[in-house]
C-alpha cells in the first residue's frame, strides 16, 4: 500500500525540514504539508499543501480522505513560554488536536501517528543528571503538563484501542533554515543570527543554564528512524527520551568565538529562566538507543560550523 504522509504544522521549525526530509524518501506528492498559514518557499513549491487549523477535526479528516492520507506527523503545538502567557489555550490546541488525531487513527482512517513530547514533561524534582526514562514527572509549565498528559493518551490510545502512535521527547532543536517561536531554548537560534548581524548577544537565560539541545538533522533522523522501525521494537508507547548535546549560553558563545574571536556574549534573565530551570539537563536516551538504535551525530562545535555557514548565506552576508 502506497504511504501517504500529512504533516501537521508544516510551516514551524522542526515541520518546515521534516517535510522536505519526507518528500525525498517518500516522493514530493505523497507528502502534503499543512498549516494555518503558508510555509517555507521550499515546501509551498515542492508537493501539496493544505490549509489545516488543528482545532478542526472534520477539516483533518477532509484532507485525509481527500489525499488518502497513511499516516499523520502532528507537530503542531503552542511553546513553552508562549503557552504561559495563555494557559487554556495552549493546552486547548496542544490537547485538542491530539484527540483529533488520535481518534483518526482508532477510526482507521490512518495506520500510523507521530507526536512529539518535550523534555518539558519534567519537573523541577526530576532528577536534573541523566534523567532516566521512567522517573518523576510533575511539569510546572502549561506546555509540559500538556505533554505529559499528551504521553499518557498516546500510551492508551496504544494499548486500548491499538493505534500506532510513536513519540520522542525532543529537547531544544537548533536549526537554521526556519525560525523556532515562543520557545524557551530560542536562545540557541537566536544567539548564532544576533553574532552574525551585531557581533553579540544578551542572552534571555542565565550563565550556568544548562539544558538539553539537539541539532536540527539529527531531530530529523531521530523522528524518522522512531516511524520507520518495527512496530516490536517500538517498546515505549508515552515517549522516547532523546538526548544530543547539554549545553549553558556560555558554551555556545564558547564554541562561536572558535571562529568568530571577537563575539560577545551578556546575560538578561526574563520570565523564561523560572521554566528553564525546572527542566533537566542532561537526558539518558539509553533506551533509545537500546530499542530503535538511536545515536547523534553533531556535537556542539560541528553544529556551530554548520549554523554560521549556512546563516552567513540565508542573511546574505
Ligand atoms: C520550548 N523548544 O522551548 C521548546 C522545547 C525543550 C524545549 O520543547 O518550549
Amino acid at each position: 500500500m502506497k504511504e501517504v504522509i500529512l504533516v501537521l504544522g508544516a510551516s514551524g521549525q522542526i515541520g518546515t525540514e521534516l517535510v522536505m526530509n519526507l518528500r525525498e524518501t517518500y516522493g514530493n506528492a505523497n507528502v502534503v504539508a499543512s498549516d494555518i498559514k503558508d510555509a517555507h518557499p521550499d515546501v509551498m513549491e515542492s508537493g501539496p499543501f493544505e490549509e489545516i487549523n488543528v482545532m478542526d477535526g472534520n477539516r483533518i479528516a477532509e484532507v485525509v480522505k481527500k489525499h488518502g492520507v497513511t499516516q499523520v506527523y502532528h507537530l503542531v503545538a503552542m511553546l513553552s513560554a508562549t503557552a504561559e502567557r495563555m494557559p487554556e489555550k495552549g493546552w486547548a490546541l496542544n490537547m485538542d488536536s491530539l484527540f483529533h488525531v488520535l481518534n483518526l487513527a482508532k477510526d482507521g482512517a490512518i495506520k500510523k501517528v507521530y507526536w512529539p513530547s518535550s523534555i518539558a514533561c519534567f519537573g523541577p524534582n526530576t532528577p536534573k543528571m541523566n534523567t532516566p526514562q521512567e522517573t518523576i514527572m510533575e511539569p510546572s509549565t502549561v506546555y509540559g503538563i500538556s505533554k505529559q498528559a499528551g504521553e499518557q493518551w498516546c500510551n492508551y490510545y496504544f494499548n486500548k484501542y491499538n493505534v500506532d502512535v510513536r513519540s520522542i521527547r525532543y529537547p531544544g532543536i537548533i536549526s537554521w533554515k526556519s525560525e523556532p517561536g515562543g520557545g524557551t531554548t530560542d536562545y540557541a537560534v537566536e544567539i548564532y543570527y544576533e553574532a552574525l548581524k551585531q557581533g553579540k548577544y544578551t542572552s534571555f537565560l542565565d550563565k550556568g543554564t544548562m539544558l538539553p539541545m539537539m541539532y536540527m538533522p539529527d531531530a530529523i533522523r531521530a523522528t524518522v528512524g522512531l516511524m520507520d522501525a518495527p512496530a516490536d521494537q517500538v517498546k515505549v508507547r508515552t515517549s522516547y527520551n532523546l538526548a544530543g548535546i547539554s549545553f549553558a549560553p556560555e558554551h555556545v558563545a564558547e564554541s562561536i568565538q572558535k571562529i568568530m574571536p571577537d563575539f560577545k556574549l551578556d546575560f538578561a534573565p526574563d520570565f523564561r529562566q523560572a521554566i528553564a530551570d525546572s527542566w533537566p539537563s542532561i537526558i539518558d536516551d539509553s533506551r533509545a538507543r537500546e530499542d530503535w538504535g538511536w545515536k547523534h551525530e553533531f556535537d556542539l562545535d560541528r553544529m556551530t560550523e554548520d549554523m554560521l555557514t549556512n546563516l552567513k548565506v540565508k542573511l546574505g552576508l
